[in-house]
């Protein structure tokens, strides 16, 4: 599968280095999404260079980008790349992936300063001589030296969107190895969290000889850590770099070790002190009587109580089966003694689409193409949520643009049956509070999404302010993306959630999960707050082209962290009681 990245990198620095040179935004945009659909590809785009039919028959690339793709698979090279990395170095176009460095800022720093690379830009940070670039204003210069650290900081874990298909094409991968006979994911991958440390997988087989070496020699693989009999440790290549450990386990203690090494520790710490309660003891090869005797129960050749199944070592312990997003030590034990564990959203339950973009601003998708896209996925219900004027960088809509935007999609609403698309806007909430049309024209919105943009590093109270302003305005729908962070690049507004969630509660506005595995925002800990008291949810792709769609379960597993159940998400509601709803902001 590595063609399919390193396609996927070209692609991404073609666009890169375009934007640097002054492109026009459609020509960026087009190879940024050839990226993300090449990243998200499961075959390998090597085996359909042979027919450029095959490639322009995938959803996003073009003509052109056929071309360049099969160039790659005869050459190893893109002329079009080389080209732009004669005349933009590369280093250049790594430092716009840092919050706070657009192209324009680059090209500034690299001509006035010889900023070529990250490695300079921490350095001329560090000794202050950025300050000496005109044109270079000390705000922009505090909110490079902000993003450094926190790239520093977070870096080592990886994001849920990027852990998550790497675990399953390993599974997948494995599962066809001769000899096994059961093999899953466990750890914080399993329960959802929105990043992870190391990717954990326990596998049981006939023949854990073939299992292990298979696994240390994937092609994925960079370094072999541990090998041994029942585990093995590997290190991923890049750009994954992450640790993925497998244990052999035997079959007939597959759950208890399932539910080991699944977690949360806490979690553990509670069910080993609930099966000591019931003179038990309770471990990775299973629920045994706690005798007093030194040795370990598997050694002794007891037989467990439960150990196949996570249901059947639940069961013993008298307690219901808990799902892993659930497994934190947060109220999971007192909800299951009361017989209150909410019954879990799941990603069939989502019916309806409220945020989306289409080549009107930075989308890849036409009206038509998002409306049938959206249909195709099993939604009643997709919202045109293009962004509106203040969002320069996405290309957002002046009021004009707008006005006949809202002509385009009720046109193409009398025409495409089986769905009901709404004629909407992702509407900047300003510095202040304002939204960035005026209420005569959200008037004539079907509906309307209000999300920051800019000023993401206003401090706590003003920022709250600010938002809680937009859930007062009556033609507002949903809060998007609160907080604007971007996972383990940019942290975001830091808010008084609850005061926010008080104010969708008395306004019965719905607050979002953005799925987009970049934001997660809301955050799990959020959701679970906005949950407990009774706001609503929205679960929102926020889709920019056809494979955002499937960034949804990123947004499902988010709000199972949160207890969220269907009936408090709005996405999940019949389509008659979501357009009653949000007619009544009308
Ligand atoms: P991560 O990888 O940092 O995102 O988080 P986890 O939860 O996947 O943690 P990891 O990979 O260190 O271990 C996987 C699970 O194994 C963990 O959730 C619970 C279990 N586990 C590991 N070490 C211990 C331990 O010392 N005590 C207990 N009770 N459980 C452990
Ligand atoms: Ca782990
Ligand atoms: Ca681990
Ligand atoms: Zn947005």
């Amino acid at each position: 599968m590595s063609t399919n990245i390193a396609l996927a990198k070209i692609f991404d620095e073609i666009a890169a280095a375009l934007e640097i040179t002054g492109a026009m935004v459609f020509k960026v945009n087009a190879n940024r999404n050839v990226a993300r659909v090449l990243e998200h590809l499961t075959v390998d785009v090597a085996t359909l260079a042979n027919d450029k039919k095959k490639l322009t028959a995938i959803e996003g690339i073009g003509d052109g980008s056929a071309k360049k793709i099969i160039e790659y698979v005869q050459t190893g090279k893109v002329t079009e790349h080389e080209e732009l990395l004669t005349s933009v170095p590369r280093g250049v176009l790594e430092m716009t992936r840092i919050s706070g460095i657009g192209p324009k800022t680059a090209k500034l720093m690299w001509e006035k300063a010889g900023v070529t690379d990250l490695t300079t830009l921490k350095d001329r940070v560090a000794d202050g001589s950025l300050k000496e670039i005109p044109r270079l204003g000390e705000k922009t210069i505090q909110n490079i030296a902000q993003s450094l650290e926190f790239m520093n900081k977070a870096t080592e874990r990886m994001r849920l969107g990027e852990a998550l298909p790497l675990a399953e094409s390993i599974v997948e991968f494995l599962q066809g190895i001769k000899g096994v006979t059961q093999i899953a994911y466990a750890g914080s991958l399993r329960r959802g969290q929105e990043t992870i440390g190391d990717i954990d997988i326990l596998a049981s087989t006939d023949d854990p000889k073939t299992l292990a070496d298979t696994f240390a020699s994937m092609p994925l693989v960079k370094q072999v850590l541990v090998n041994g009999e029942t585990k093995v440790s590997v290190r991923i290549a890049p750009p994954h770099s992450v640790q993925a450990d497998l244990r052999i386990i035997p079959a007939a203690s597959f759950g208890a070790a399932l539910m080991y090494f699944t977690g949360s520790k806490q979690h553990n710490i509670v069910l080993r002190e609930r099966a000591l309660k019931k003179g038990l003891t309770l471990n990775e090869y299973g629920l045994f009587a706690d005798e007093d005797d030194p040795t370990p129960p598997q050694h002794r050749g007891a037989k467990p109580k439960a150990a196949k199944t996570e249901e059947s070592i639940y069961k013993a312990l008298g307690l219901p089966f808990v799902p892993p997003e659930l497994r934190e030590d947060r109220g999971e034990f007192a909800a299951a003694a009361a017989k209150a564990l909410p019954e879990l959203i799941s990603l069939e339950d989502i019916k309806a689409e409220l945020h989306s973009h289409t080549t009107a601003s930075d989308g890849s998708f036409s009206i038509e193409e998002l409306a049938n896209e959206a249909k195709r996925r099993g939604f009643h219900t997709i919202a045109v949520t293009d962004h509106s004027k203040s969002s320069v960088q996405a290309n957002g809509l002046s009021a004009d643009r707008l006005l006949k935007h809202i002509d385009a999609v009720r046109e193409v609403a009398g025409r495409v049956k089986g769905i009901t698309i709404l004629a909407g806007a992702e509407v900047d909430i300003l510095i202040d509070g304002r939204l960035d049309y005026d209420d005569n024209l959200l008037a004539k919105l079907d509906f309307i999404v209000a999300s920051p943009h800019a000023s993401l590093k206003q401090d706590s109270a003003t920022a709250t302010k600010r938002l809680l302003a937009a859930l007062r305005h009556p033609l507002v729908h949903i809060l998007g993306h609160p907080t604007g962070r971007i996972i383990n690049r940019r942290e975001g507004l830091s808010l008084d959630i609850n005061q926010l969630i008080e104010a969708a509660i008395k306004h019965d506005k719905a607050l979002e999960i953005n799925a987009n595995h970049l934001r997660l925002d809301l955050r799990d800990s959020h959701v679970r707050a906005a949950v407990e008291a009774g706001a609503l949810i929205a679960i929102d792709t926020d889709a920019h082209t056809h494979d955002d769609f499937d960034e949804l379960r990123y947004g499902v597993l988010t709000g199972r962290r949160g207890w969220l159940m269907a009936k408090q998400c709005i996405n999940a509601w019949p389509k008659a009681k979501l357009h009653k709803w949000i007619k009544a902001k009308r």
